[in-house]
């Protein structure tokens, strides 16, 4: 069973669910994704062991746009499939709870894999394909030959989990195209893919002082928040038309709003993640924004959301 299918999930309206980084590396924090009307809870992406990241500061925020580079801190795969720590952080919800990963390698994703495989309590695996803050790997999702690997990997191991890619934004159409190709070879294997990670390697100066706004590599961080919504209804788009119907789109980037997640849904979203603005606001933000979705669709008559669903309309 898929856990993203309509079912499984409690609420028809509550598409909606936190994106892993922002707010998600404790089960104390993962505990008010939890109790707030998030449709799941999912973690930070996990290490075999624990990091506690790059140096301060790394995190920079306006209205408009927030610029990261964390370097991956987090308290390790145990942690995050401890029986406590999901006890702590799903309670009575009975949400699906997902665990991200970004080891610092193929072997180390291989062995965390084996291990939320047997730990119970998880619904399953965000596989983080696209992290663009670590100092000396590139992103793995931008090197073709690397993803085929991956996959192929991922394939062999029969995990009894459904397995989600997150990927980088892509900018060029054969980019899509040949990412594509690869997942769709690979569709016994990947049950969906989430749009995308922060757009790396950006550079915000700040105005007070002749340095970029954060501290680590040179000032050069992953960009998220209202800024990237393009970037992410088209990352969606393009996959909804490239992808096997089989392969769930998990939507990403720049939702603050109930008009932002019905923009997904008619690009094709499956689900839609909340990071920049769960940052920001907190886990009430996953309240605000399911109610507005909710108006939008009763003012709209909606009654099930694949009336809209990648209904998007060309102009005629
Ligand atoms: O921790 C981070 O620096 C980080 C990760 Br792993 C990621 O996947 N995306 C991002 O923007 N930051």
């Amino acid at each position: 069973s898929n856990p993203h299918e309509p079912e499984l999930l409690a609420e028809f309206s509550s598409r909606v669910y936190n994106a892993s980084g922002p707010r998600t590396g404790s089960s104390d924090a993962l505990q008010k994704v939890g109790a707030s009307k998030s449709s799941a809870i999912l973690t930070k992406s996990a290490t075999l062991l624990p990091q506690t990241g790059n140096p301060l500061p790394r995190t920079y925020t306006s209205p408009t746009f927030s610029i990261n580079s964390e370097g991956l801190p987090n308290k390790s795969i145990e942690y995050y499939i401890d029986g406590e720590t999901i006890r702590e952080s799903v309670g009575e919800t009975g949400k699906p709870y997902f665990v991200s990963i970004s080891g610092k390698s193929l072997e180390d994703n291989v062995e965390m894999m084996k291990l939320i495989c047997k730990a119970p309590g998880v619904a399953g695996i965000e596989l983080n394909l696209a992290c663009p803050n670590v100092i000396g790997h590139p992103i793995i999702a931008y090197d073709m030959t690397q993803l085929r690997t991956v996959l192929k990997t991922v394939k062999s191991l029969k995990l009894s989990l459904p397995i989600g890619i997150k990927l980088p934004p892509y900018f060029d159409f054969i980019h899509y195209q040949q990412a594509a190709e690869i997942i769709n070879e690979y569709n016994s294997t990947i049950d969906y893919i989430v749009t995308m990670n922060t757009v790396g390697n950006t550079l915000m100066l700040s105005p007070y002082s002749n340095e970029p706004v954060i501290s680590p590599k040179g000032g050069y961080g992953g960009l998220s928040g209202p800024a990237v919504k393009p970037i992410a209804l088209a990352q969606v788009r393009k996959f909804y038309s490239l992808l096997d119907s089989s392969i769930d789109i998990v939507g990403v980037g720049g939702v603050q709003s109930g008009q932002d997640v019905y923009d997904m849904v008619l690009c094709g979203a499956k689900m839609v993640q909340v990071g920049t603005c769960h940052w920001i606001e907190g886990a009430n933000c996953f309240d605000r924004i399911v109610e507005e979705f909710e108006g939008i669709l009763e003012r709209k008559g909606v009654k099930d959301l694949e009336e809209i669903r990648g209904k998007l309309k060309d102009w005629s």
